[in-house]
């Protein structure tokens, strides 16, 4: 697929990311990455982190920079494994549904690599909301899971789906059937149960639009992948302070090192 290939298509989408200061050196990778396979279009980085949208790689490549305003998400209770702060941000990617003026909205979160081309998340299709299922979801018996189980770091959401409307709802399924953990809480526990709740039709995308890892020696259908999702450690955090030795990077996150391939 040439990138000519896909011009008819993005005129009309743009890109959302959502980051803090954290998770900067992921969003300025994943935006490199995909600038590698795809033609220009709108940035839009999200953050309720004000210093993190003053970075200088987001001033210079995002089309919008847009502070979340956090008061609507202060009712919402955290992710009660860990009260970490993360987790209870984990909301805010309900903000990616805005309305940017845009058929299409893809967002992809700050810890995917882009390898490839990925064209089907700018197509018009018949569904609004296109994403892939989570190749990781184990039901638990607090959480069956439903037919339809999809990982929120890859999505595509059409105008029909964008606006105040479905962020009010999500929060409200957040704040009225908040989960307990693992895969039955977090952003992405919510937008399942509304898929389901609300009969949202899903595309489903093959795993090449969102190869989920966690083991990164784990190079199975790396061939294919397009977005290449790190859904464990993150590969910018130091791992293992308290080592002398540095441990050796696995074949998954030396990709993600891996800076300025020619071609
Ligand atoms: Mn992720």
């Amino acid at each position: 697929m040439s990138l000519l290939e896909l011009d008819p298509h993005t005129s009309d989408c743009c890109l959302v990311v959502l980051t803090d200061s954290l998770y900067l050196p992921g969003t300025r990778r994943l935006i490199e990455s995909w600038h590698r396979h795809h033609p220009p279009i709108p940035i839009i980085a999200l953050s309720a982190d004000e210093a993190a949208l003053e970075d200088p790689f987001l001033l210079t490549h995002c089309h919008r920079r847009i502070a979340i305003d956090p008061a609507p998400y202060a009712d919402i209770r955290p992710y009660q494994k860990r009260r970490s702060q993360r987790h209870a941000q984990t909301f805010f990617k309900f903000e990616a549904f805005s309305d940017f003026g845009f058929a299409r909205n893809i967002f992809l979160d700050s810890d995917i690599l882009c390898l490839k081309p990925a064209p089907a998340l700018f197509k018009p299709g018949n569904a609004p909301l296109r994403a892939v299922s989570d190749s990781g979801f184990r039901p638990t018996r607090a959480y069956k899971g439903h037919p339809i189980e999809i990982n929120s770091g890859v999505l595509s959401i059409g105008r029909a789906l964008q606006g105040a409307a479905t962020i009010a709802r999500l929060q409200d399924i957040a704040r009225t059937h908040p989960g307990r953990g693992g895969y039955n809480a977090g952003d992405q526990g919510i937008i399942n149960k509304w898929i389901h709740a609300d009969d949202i039709p899903v595309d489903l995308l093959p795993p090449d639009y969102n190869l989920i890892r966690k083991d990164y020696a784990d190079s199975n259908g790396l061939q294919d992948c397009r977005l290449l999702h790190f859904a464990g450690h993150k590969p910018w955090l130091g791992r293992s302070r308290n080592d002398d030795v540095k441990p050796a990077r696995e074949i998954l996150e030396r990709l993600w090192h891996a800076r300025k391939r020619v071609g």
